[in-house]
């Protein structure tokens, strides 16, 4: 209850701020897309991670507010890169369960996007696999997403359940790898099979994939011959604010 009423009044405190993590093309090295990830600095309890605070957020329903917020925010520093020169840049927004099942989230997307003027491809939502066990509102709703124009991607793919099926169904351009697959690539023979399947089947489906979690280089060996393209990880860069986007990666 004490940390539900500081999370209430976290966003007129200005208590958050959204960090970026590069996505890295393994073949060229360029960077022009990131995942936004919430932080969260209280008087009170410090940096919070959002591995804690979101799963509140979900109960309270909190996360409707804060998820708005969220997608203002990252327009909003999507507007202004443009206005600096960054023009094709699209940034990666995770929409927890509850968020996707909102009726009102593609009225909250389209008009962040009018408002700052911004193409709907600049915006990816990353859904969890749970996220789309409800399957008939999550499908009806990733349509209207798509519809707009967004990109859709799923996140922490391989660790949910039934995925083949919604894979079929559902307007997903892109598989992004858990971490968990990822982290022993180089020495667990499971690992690696499984994520060479993973990368197969994203691109027999006509699907991008992406890895997460490349912490060394030995991983993105790998991954450059299983024909993996892009990544993100510690390796590249972790999350890091704005301006240090501005300054170390955009500035290349
Ligand atoms: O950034 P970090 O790895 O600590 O994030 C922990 C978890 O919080 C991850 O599962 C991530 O998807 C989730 N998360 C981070 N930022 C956001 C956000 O803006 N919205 C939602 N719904 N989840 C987020
Ligand atoms: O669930 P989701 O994939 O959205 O969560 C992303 C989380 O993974 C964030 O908390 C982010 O900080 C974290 N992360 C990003 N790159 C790495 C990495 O290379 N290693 C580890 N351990 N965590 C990472
Ligand atoms: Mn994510
Ligand atoms: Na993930």
């Amino acid at each position: 209850i004490l940390m539900e009423a500081h999370l209430r009044k976290a966003i007129e405190k200005n208590e958050f701020i959204m960090h970026y993590q590069p996505q890295v093309n393994l073949l060229d090295g360029k960077i022009k897309s990131f995942e936004a990830l919430i932080r969260w600095n209280n008087r009170k309890f410090g940096f919070v991670s959002p591995a804690q605070f979101i799963p509140l957020a979900e109960e309270t329903g909190l996360i409707i507010s804060i998820g708005e917020w969220v997608i203002h925010t990252v327009c909003e520093q999507l507007a202004i890169w443009r206005k600096k020169g960054f023009k094709d840049i699209r940034v990666a927004i995770n929409i927890s369960p509850k968020q996707l099942l909102d009726p009102n989230l593609p009225t909250i997307i389209k008009k962040a996007l009018l408002f700052y003027q911004l193409p709907a491809s600049s915006i990816e939502i990353e859904v969890t696999e749970g996220a789309m066990e409800d399957t008939r509102n999550a499908l009806s709703m990733l349509q209207r997403l798509k519809e707009i124009g967004i990109v859709i991607s799923v996140d922490d793919f391989g660790t949910g359940y039934s995925s083949l099926n919604y894979l079929k169904r559902f307007p997903i351009d892109i598989i992004k790898i858990d971490q968990s697959f990822v982290k022993e690539i180089q020495v667990n023979e499971k690992d690696a099979a499984i994520t060479k399947t993973i990368i197969n089947l994203a691109h027999n489906l006509g699907m991008e994939v992406i890895a997460e979690g490349v912490e060394e280089s030995d991983q993105v060996q790998f991954l450059i011959s299983a024909q993996c393209l892009k990544a993100q990880g510690f390796y590249f860069s972790r999350p890091v604010s704005a301006d240090e986007i501005e300054k170390n990666v955009l500035c290349i």
